[in-house]
């Protein structure tokens, strides 16, 4: 677990069908996110397929992709593989529903990205859709195809032994290390359906994670919290929260939405200060292309990286009960606490901290002045900054004395601000 608990930060990719369409199906346009178009309008799966001649993904390059996503500062990749609708993203042989066999792209993107992300230390991972799958019969979802009565638990048990153990072989095995593979929605999968497509995944790829979504009566690797949510306590097993820029996961140009890049930050800060790394989504177009919105907020991350990462990667909550505050979040890596600012707060009392504090700084900027306050037989400890004018956000290191030494229980912090 220790690449991914230090990874902090990874992007996650939909794409498919779904994105040549931009959630626009014979002049309509869905109210919802694009990837469930094939379900919301019920379109048929003989006519959802004829999308595959509009996927050119002229504009794909991995390597740009992949240098996208290392100068966003993320670490490590999950890109749909297969999403609902069923259709495959990679060259399969379980039939001709693929990107490689059925769209004029006619490239297998997986294969593609596997070969550059080891040159730009990025970790790959795999989304895959397990439960739901709108092209087959016995798979949960679609029932304006195929009659829900069809859909017996010997259908369903027929589909995990024939496609989803067919696909994962091929992705466990053509794609070189892969690091995570992420499932999702499990819906009606049994316990042991779970545990046996766990060990399927084990005997072939051992050090592959697997997320919580496999089944939610276990947190499997790592615990998958809901989209777009934050923790409101910190996470004890390791854990990762997903969200989007905008709303919609799948491409979808009319869906402007996105949040801001300090926005963003705070997501990441609220996330990795409660001990949960971040996956933001990109949904890239029909032709590869990223939208430029997605394009302005990696490069915001990136350029705040660049200067905060120390905050980041490798970090975790402090020991300190409260993670999250008016002005912003902690998060604390060894000896040093990382206080993220998204407003300035101006004076700064934070509680709890037993050690002596060496000093305090804005990352990349001005010293910060502080004082220490203690009353030792009430196990009461202050520390009070008095926070420069600076931009936000921006990140104060505060250097303690040793390994931080807390009385937990204290507030954490308040302040004027
Ligand atoms: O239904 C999907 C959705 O399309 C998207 O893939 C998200 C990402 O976490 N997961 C499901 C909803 O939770």
């Amino acid at each position: 677990m220790s690449w991914f608990e230090n990874a902090r930060f990874g992007m996650f990719i939909h794409w498919g069908l779904y994105s040549a369409a931009g959630g626009c199906w014979k002049g309509m346009e869905t109210p919802w996110v694009s990837e469930w178009m094939m379900s919301k309008f019920r379109i048929p799966r003989a006519e959802y397929r004829t999308l595959a001649s509009s996927f050119t993904g002229e504009n794909f390059d991995a390597e740009r992709w992949m240098r996208t996503i290392a100068g966003a500062g993320m670490k490590y990749l999950v890109i749909t593989s297969k999403h609902h609708d069923g259709f495959a993203m990679f060259d399969s042989s379980y039939d001709d529903y693929n990107v490689v066999r059925l769209t004029p792209f006619g490239r297998d993107p997986l294969k593609e990205l596997a070969g550059a992300a080891p040159k730009y230390g990025v970790k790959l991972g795999f989304y895959y859709s397990h439960v739901q799958d709108w092209n087959e019969p016995g798979a949960a979802g679609n029932t304006w195809d195929f009659p829900q009565d069809a859909k017996t638990d010997e259908a369903f048990q027929a589909y995990l032994d024939g496609k989803v153990k067919h696909q994962l072989r091929e992705l466990l095995t053509n794609y070189g290390d892969v690091s995570v593979l992420w499932f999702d929605m499990p819906g009606r999968i049994s316990c042991e359906q779970a545990r046996d497509l766990r060990d399927f995944v084990r005997d072939l790829a051992p050090r592959c994670l697997v997320n919580g979504r496999l089944d939610y009566r276990q947190k499997w690797d790592f615990d998958s919290l809901g989209d777009n949510l934050l923790p409101f306590e910190k996470c004890t097993f390791p854990s990762e929260g997903c969200g989007t820029m905008n709303e919609s996961w799948g491409y979808k140009p009319s869906d402007h939405h996105y949040r801001t890049v300090p926005e963003i930050l705070k997501t990441m800060a609220g996330l990795v200060s409660c001990n949960a790394n971040y996956l933001l989504n990109v949904g890239p177009d029909g032709m590869g292309n990223f939208p430029p919105e997605a394009c302005r907020i990696l490069e915001g991350t990136g350029e705040f990286l660049r200067r905060n990462g120390e905050a980041l990667y490798g970090a975790s909550a402090p020991p300190m009960v409260s993670t999250a505050h008016l002005w912003g979040n902690v998060t604390c890596r060894g000896g040093d606490l990382y206080f993220w600012c998204f407003r300035n707060p101006g004076r700064l009392d934070y509680y709890g901290i037993r050690n002596q504090v060496e000093s305090a700084e804005i990352i990349g900027g001005e010293k910060v002045p502080f004082e220490q306050y203690s009353r030792d037989e009430y196990d009461f400890h202050r520390l009070t900054m008095f926070v420069p004018q600076t931009p936000t956000p921006f990140v104060i290191r505060v250097k303690c004395k040793g390994d931080i030494v807390c009385d937990p229980y204290a507030y954490g912090a308040s302040s004027k601000g």
